[in-house]
């Protein structure tokens, strides 16, 4: 692939640079993974040259007839990931399919309730630097203080004192399952509707290792890139048997035309132009690749990797927050080491491993310092890494940790890092 780069020698170096530290360092980034070499190649295909705006069968474009194939496909192969009803797979970003699904549900000023950022939440849950907590009335919930689980009591007492029209689940650093019966009997009882993004674990629960969100939500958003191990992108989709949200009347089997209608317009003319074709193309790839058998074993791998990693941890003295993880990250609360989250994610990086500072719940320090780091399993799984390599980094995490400013200690760290990753070789084809 990187042939066609020789006459861009600055470009080539970059590319050459980005693919050796992938290769060389170990990537915890809870929310990154390495693609196949076949989403690869769709995500860099000649559909980059194709515009396609609307939908398969009806574009405001011509020469659609072969990207409609990607498109149908990519479609066809994720309604039956998750059994879904509905799907779109336009969506450019996880941000841009939860733009989408506010947009259709809600009027500027309406009221939503979502996981506080600082509690593992996400920016487009309602953060008021975020344009869900400008344009909407973003109504935060909490984890409970002691367990730093979801408290349902607590969440029902914000829902019935806010009266949210919508409440959305699903969190960028929780590392626990979610009751989401509980969640929409606590939506019934207000009279709202219900929303999961499901970004993170969307490849655990394709697989039935976490709750499902489908059955319970009015709508269910998902990146493509993190546990799902796709290209980068977006997703909505609508389960089967629910009554449309808008409440709108319909006879049955005019609901799914009803809520694509809704759904679809408002990601494309709403606020998408041209789909991604390419993309669209490698989200296809990806959806195939997770409804191979195969891809079961790496999501159990995935978490059993997490779990490990939680409990080494826990045997060097770090607190994990809530105890542990049911899915496929931990957030490592620093505190009682009287460290931030910058200086241990500095210190990580220079030994080899790449983790993101975090917030704690209830975090006394800023988002730019934080009392803790985020560690997250998918793609060091996808190296074909397994419960001893976790026992192996758990090691170096905490030495690293106890040599913060031993530049020597770091750098031999680094040394040992590369060479487990030597072990477990990542994209050999492109070198
Ligand atoms: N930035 C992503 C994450 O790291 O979780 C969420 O958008």
């Amino acid at each position: 692939m990187l042939n066609f780069l020789t006459a861009d020698p600055e470009v080539l170096k970059i590319a050459k640079l980005e693919i050796e530290r992938q290769q060389t360092n170990l990537e915890l980034i809870a929310s990154e993974n390495f693609v196949s070499l076949a989403v690869l190649s769709a995500a860099g295909s000649v559909l980059t040259n194709k515009y396609a705006e609307g939908y398969p069968g009806k574009r405001y474009y011509g020469g659609c007839e072969i990207v409609d194939m990607a498109e149908d496909l990519a479609r066809e192969r994720l309604r039956k990931l998750f059994d879904a009803e509905y799907v779109n797979v336009q969506p450019h970003s996880g941000s841009q399919a939860n733009m989408a699904a506010y947009m259709a549900l809600l009027k500027p000023g309406d009221t939503i309730l979502g996981l506080s950022l600082d509690h593992g939440g996400h920016l487009t849950h309602g953060s008021l630097v975020n344009f869900s907590g400008q344009i909407y009335r973003a109504v935060p919930y909490t984890l409970n203080k002691e367990t730093k689980v979801l408290d349902y009591n607590l969440i029902e007492d914000i829902a019935k004192r806010e009266k949210p029209k919508l409440i959305v689940m699903g969190a960028s650093a929780y590392s626990r399952d979610w009751d989401f019966a509980k969640f929409r009997q606590i939506a019934d009882s207000v009279d709202a509707m219900l929303m999961c993004d499901i970004a993170h674990p969307a490849g655990l629960i394709a697989k039935g290792l976490l709750s499902n969100p489908l059955p319970y939500c009015d709508v269910v958003t998902s990146t493509t890139h993190k546990t799902l191990r796709g290209p980068r992108g977006g997703i909505i989709m609508m389960g089967k048997d629910r009554e449309n949200p808008l409440g709108i009347k319909t006879i049955k089997g005019d609901r799914l035309k009803l809520m694509s209608e809704i759904f679809d317009g408002m990601v494309m003319p709403g606020i998408q132009g041209g789909p991604l074709m390419h993309i669209i193309m490698a989200k296809a790839v990806a959806f195939g690749e997770a409804l191979q058998d195969s891809f079961t074993g790496y999501a159990k791998q995935i978490i059993k990797n997490a779990q490990t990693l939680a409990g080494e941890l826990i045997n060097y003295g770090y607190d994990i927050v809530s105890g542990g993880t049911d899915n496929h990250l931990m957030l490592v609360d620093l505190t009682k080491k009287d460290l931030s989250g910058k200086k241990v994610e500095n210190a990580l990086g220079a030994a080899g491993i790449t983790v993101n500072k975090n917030m704690i719940p209830f975090d006394s320090k800023s988002p730019f310092v934080t009392s803790g780091i985020r560690i997250g399993t998918p793609a060091v799984t996808t190296r074909g890494m397994k419960e001893n390599e976790m026992k192996i980094i758990a090691s170096y995490i905490d030495r690293a940790i106890r040599n913060l400013d031993n530049e020597t200690e770091l750098i031999s760290i680094r040394k040992e890092v590369a060479e487990l990753c030597g072990k477990f070789p990542l994209y050999p084809e492109l070198n």
